[in-house]
């Protein structure tokens, strides 16, 4: 069976929230009409304690953009966003939510982040996505979702390590770009790990 990833299409990453991604609000009319097309459909959600260690906020003397070391990993610093329970944290409310079979919440442990639906990138902690998709016959996935370059890319590669066949929808999904041609490099990267890139429109 295939199945969709709709990652972290979250206030906090579209435009007017703390960690906007541009045109990032483009996506979600193709993703509602995308879920049409699914019967097996799950989200991410990225879901911080405001006490994470990714939020430059929480690092003396430190901007987001530079980085710093966490658990003797090095880790590039954002913006306070998606903290649990805040209007930032949630789906955006034009995201069609109706045939959703879960969601999976990640990066909670402060010491650690988390851009995969899979595992935190240190890969310790398992979200449990993997063994649910495949406890139901999920062979095959389409992802879409933000960011791209981050927790798209990142669920991208560990499902294709979890040995699904995996699809990227290149118009479902949008980059944080800190660095102008990072869609491209990201881009690159998922299709030299085996992931199909595809269009809404042409599966
Ligand atoms: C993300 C940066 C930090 C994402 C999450 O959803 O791509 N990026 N946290
Ligand atoms: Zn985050």
């Amino acid at each position: 069976m295939r199945g969709l990833i709709i990652v972290d299409v979250q206030n906090d990453f579209l435009p007017g929230g703390a960690l906007a991604v541009d045109e990032g609000d483009q996506i979600i009319p193709i993703i509602n009409q995308l879920q049409s097309r699914f019967d097996f459909i799950i989200a991410t959600q990225d879901w911080h304690p405001e006490n994470h260690g990714s939020f430059a906020a929480n690092h003396p003397n430190k901007n987001p953009g530079e980085f710093v070391i966490l658990e003797g990993v090095q880790q590039i610093l954002w913006p306070v966003h998606c903290v649990q329970g805040t209007f930032g944290s949630e789906f955006h409310q034009d995201l069609n939510q109706e045939k959703w079979q879960a969601v999976f919440k990640k990066g909670m442990n402060p010491l650690v982040d988390s851009y995969s639906g899979f595992f935190d990138n240190n890969k310790k902690g398992d979200t449990g996505l993997s063994k649910f998709l495949k406890d139901h016959g999920v062979e095959e996935i389409f992802v879409c979702g933000l960011a791209e370059d981050y927790c798209v890319k990142f669920t991208v590669l560990d499902g294709l390590n979890e040995g699904f066949k995996v699809h990227l929808i290149l118009d479902a999904t949008k980059a944080v770009n800190l660095h102008p041609d990072d869609f491209a490099k990201a881009m690159i990267e998922m299709e030299n790990a085996g992931a199909i890139i595809t269009h809404s429109d042409s599966f």
